[in-house]
């Protein structure tokens, strides 16, 4: 991790600054009658799962280019993990996919105690062969015709539970690459048929706490149709399997003009949303930065979060990032992220609801969009740097990250190696 003194120091710089800023904008907020200290301690408790394989270079279908110092385990990860969440203090959590992180489960608890971090949702799996991996998933896993590979697929997904049991998760998360290339490949209810028998054998399984959450995508690896492909299909799963099942919404996982927040409401309205992949994406599952494309569209998402959270006694979906950096530092972008869903969290935090309500009951469509639009365009980057500053992390966490020298450090440690996990998930 980053020194202390290098944290300090990088923040004795900024303090005064942020410290005027932060009194201006609880001023501008004060006038619109909020607390900006009440709206600081719902951010400072906010928190996001990084994926762990979030932190190695991704590729495109083309190539990869890896960066120096990339992690050669799993618990190189964790040491990124770490950095990420000392200096943002906004990732407690860290996603495991299975078995790309498979460790000693002992090993793994202690390396993510003592470095302050707990596991978030268990990932499997069946979307790629593994070395020595009985039968092949080249033509679907939990849907696939063959009862024994989709057995295979089912003992998978309960390994990762056992794993996840051991380290403290409490969540299983599915996203299956089943589906079909060509029409008149498959017979869509048979197929779906198979995946909702596999899913229900998976179900059961499930410790009482736990929860399942299954992930829809509209296309890619297979181009023609897919199993899970959208929300509709997704509440189907969440409904048919019972409660501990749910909906994850990954951000990329639709087409372009689709309206998600739309869909984030109806899955709150009957009780099944789960949980988020976040990130952003230009044309299809680009897994690009969250909010690097359209902020607008995750303020949006979050103004049906925070409308839920007023409404609903325990509302508490799970919140994680799923991207695959190609040009970047992984690092600096999960922590440019990071921020980025926390920043539009207290954007919607600050939306006018009252008034919101009064538009809406009086048609008036002009002045609805004006408040969700005021309340996106106040910089609330003076409360994040605030939340970040009191809870130990750094005012300014990319410029903290470069001035420490971290990447070129480990880079010192770690020598190239291919085949860490990464990728487009
Ligand atoms: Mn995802």
């Amino acid at each position: 991790m980053i020194k202390d003194s290098i944290i300090e120091e990088h923040n004795n710089k900024r303090i005064t600054q942020l410290q005027s800023h932060y009194n201006m904008l609880a001023e501008q907020l004060g006038e619109r009658g909020l607390d900006i200290y009440l709206i600081k301690e719902k951010v400072a408790e906010f928190g996001v799962a990084v994926p762990s394989w979030g932190v190695g270079t991704g590729g495109t279908r083309f190539a990869r280019f890896p960066g120096p110092g990339e992690p050669r385990d799993v618990m190189d990860k964790l040491d990124d993990c770490a950095v990420i969440n000392q200096l943002t203090r906004a990732t407690p959590s860290v996603s495991l996919h299975i078995p790309w992180d498979k460790a000693d489960p002992a090993t793994l608890r202690d390396k993510a105690s003592s470095l302050d971090l707990k596991f978030d949702a268990m990932n499997s799996n069946t979307f790629q062969d593994q070395s020595k991996q009985m039968y092949s998933y080249k033509f679907g896993s939990l849907s696939h015709t063959d009862a024994a590979t989709r057995q295979q697929a089912i003992e998978h997904n309960i390994e990762c539970i056992e794993i996840g049991k051991t380290i403290g998760s409490t969540s299983l998360t599915v996203w299956v690459g089943d589906g079909s290339n060509f029409p008149g490949q498959v017979n869509f209810a048979d197929q779906f048929s198979r995946y909702l028998e596999s899913m229900e054998a998976i179900y059961k399984a499930l410790p009482d706490d736990w929860h399942i959450y299954t992930e829809h995508k509209i296309y890619e690896p297979a181009f023609y149709s897919t199993v899970v492909q959208d929300w509709g299909t997704n509440f189907l799963i969440a409904n048919e399997l019972g409660p501990k099942a749910s909906c994850l919404v990954d951000l990329g996982h639709h087409a372009p003009t689709v309206n998600i927040e739309m869909i984030v409401s109806r899955l709150i309205q009957f009780n099944k949303l789960g949980g988020f992949h976040y990130n952003d994406s230009k044309y299809g599952d680009d897994d690009l930065d969250s909010g690097a494309i359209d902020p607008y569209r995750l303020f949006l998402v979050f103004n049906e979060l925070v409308d839920a959270e007023q409404r609903i006694k325990s509302f508490n979906p799970a919140h994680m990032l799923d991207q695959s950096h190609n040009v970047t530092d992984p690092i600096e972008s999960l922590m440019n992220s990071a921020m980025e869903v926390k920043r539009s969290y207290a954007q919607a935090l600050i939306v006018d609801r009252k008034s919101l309500i009064e538009y809406q009951n009086n048609n008036d469509a002009l002045m609805a969009s004006n408040t969700l639009k005021h309340a996106f365009r106040t910089d609330v980057e003076p409360l994040l740097a605030m939340v970040r500053y009191e809870n130990g992390g750094a005012i300014d966490p990319i410029a903290a990250y470069r001035s420490a020298g971290y990447r070129a450090k480990v880079a010192e440690q770690r020598p190239e190696v291919s085949g860490a996990g990464g990728g487009i998930v």
